[in-house]
């Protein structure tokens, strides 16, 4: 059984899905979280800057350029991961539209934003849509050369994310292998990745995996609470949580096509705090679970079985809870937080920072410091729905 099955039912994040990095300070980890934008109750981005701060994050990445946004954390020193919109490759694979778009969407705000990585295009090969995968690459290579011309390619780097999907055998982790129909392709851009020295992108969650099998998934393993774990039995090496798996079977693919050197980040992961009748493990006790021991794991860079070094980058999927998504109800239930910026449930971990009360220009309330224990400062609160600071760090 495939019990690391990937769900073609992955949410469809055409346009304004922006993701964030989190670097747990505490922790001195590097943790991302997606910032998606598809609704139409969210804090203005200047009342997101002190959110953002208060959980840490020194990372945000975008799949677009939202200018109010990349206005808004000028000079904040968070770095950002900008994306151009699958329906805008047609355009940019010509040269001159591709310089003329990292002009105005990333030079402009140079040096004062710090834009360092350009997503091309989300889950784009698994749409099995042939024009739009043939200009995936041309436009990544344009935009480069784009960079290379404005001197700005040694700081700024150039990718594209890829569902789990792209894989057609992820288990065992050890005979992860790429859909036949698409090694051309993927041999391709991580040939390109190999020589501008970028990243590989995959988004994985566990949670589609558990959700389309939950009678024989164990949800221990993809909370990342199993004790017992799997053996790969080519391999040997124990795993014992799906994110690891599913991460190395990403590894073994690379590994396959020859590019074991490329480095492999995960774009986006996350567990939903609420969904449909039929979306089995949905709840905000899981999400808690999932997300805080996915924190935890990350912090402490054990990296993963088969690459014991590596200091995996993952961003969480998502900031907020976006109210306009469509599909089950969990695709609109991803989020760390709520449109007003209190949690969506116990997030377990603490923040660092205050976060400021006033009502914002939107008249949304920014979130209240509660859960505070009498000891604590103001200048550093535990943002917790509960009075209980239950802590996993
Ligand atoms: C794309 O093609 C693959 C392989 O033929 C298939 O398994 C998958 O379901 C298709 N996905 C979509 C979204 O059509
Ligand atoms: C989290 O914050 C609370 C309240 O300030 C504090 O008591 C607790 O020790 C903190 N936990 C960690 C792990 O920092
Ligand atoms: C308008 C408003 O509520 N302003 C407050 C913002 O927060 C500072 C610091 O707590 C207060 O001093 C302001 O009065």
């Amino acid at each position: 059984m495939d019990i690391i099955a990937h769900p073609s039912t992955l949410p469809i994040m055409l346009i304004s899905v922006s993701l964030l990095f989190l670097s747990g300070v505490a922790m001195g980890s590097s943790l991302g979280i997606n910032y998606g934008q598809v609704a139409n109750n969210l804090p203005s981005p200047e009342a997101v800057v002190p959110l953002v701060k208060s959980i840490g994050s020194t990372r945000i990445k975008l799949y677009d350029t939202d200018p109010l946004i990349l206005k808004a954390f000028a000079n904040t020193g968070v770095k950002f991961i900008v994306g151009v919109a699958n329906e805008d490759l047609k355009k940019l694979r010509d040269p001159k539209q591709a310089l003329a778009w990292v002009k105005t969407n990333v030079q402009h705000y140079l040096p004062a934003t710090k834009i360092t990585c350009i997503v091309v295009g989300n889950e784009v090969l698994t749409y099995n849509d042939s024009i739009l995968s043939s200009n995936l690459l041309p436009a990544m290579e344009s935009i480069h050369i784009a960079l290379v011309n404005l001197n700005l390619d040694k700081q700024v780097m150039v990718t594209t994310t890829h569902n789990l999907a792209v894989l057609q055998t992820s288990y065992p982790p050890s005979s992860g292998a790429f859909r036949t129909d698409l090694i051309q392709k993927l041999t391709c851009i991580l040939d390109f990745h190999s020589k501008v020295g970028s990243p590989f992108l995959i988004n994985a969650y566990p949670y589609f995996a558990y959700k389309s099998n939950p009678k024989q998934v164990q949800i221990d393993f993809v909370l990342f609470e199993s004790t017992s774990g799997v053996v790969d039995p080519v391999s040997g090496l124990r795993y014992d949580n799906m994110f690891h798996a599913q991460v190395d079977a990403a590894h073994s693919a690379m590994e396959k096509l020859g590019y074991k050197k490329v480095c492999l980040q995960i774009s986006e992961t996350g567990w939903p705090s609420k969904g449909d009748a039929n979306e089995a493990g949905a709840t905000p006790e899981n999400a808690r679970k999932y997300n805080g021991n996915l924190l935890k794991l990350i912090a402490e860079k054990n990296g993963t079985p088969l690459r014991p070094n590596l200091d995996l980058k993952v961003y969480v999927f998502a900031l907020f809870n976006e109210n306009m998504k469509p599909g089950p109800t969990s695709e609109r239930n991803f989020g760390l937080f709520k449109p007003d910026g209190t949690p969506a449930y116990d997030l377990g971990f603490n923040v660092s920072g205050s976060v400021t009360t006033n009502t914002t220009s939107e008249g949304v309330s920014q979130p209240p410091v509660t859960g505070s224990s009498p000891a604590d400062s103001s200048s550093s609160g535990y943002l917790s729905i509960t009075s209980d600071s239950v802590s996993l760090f």
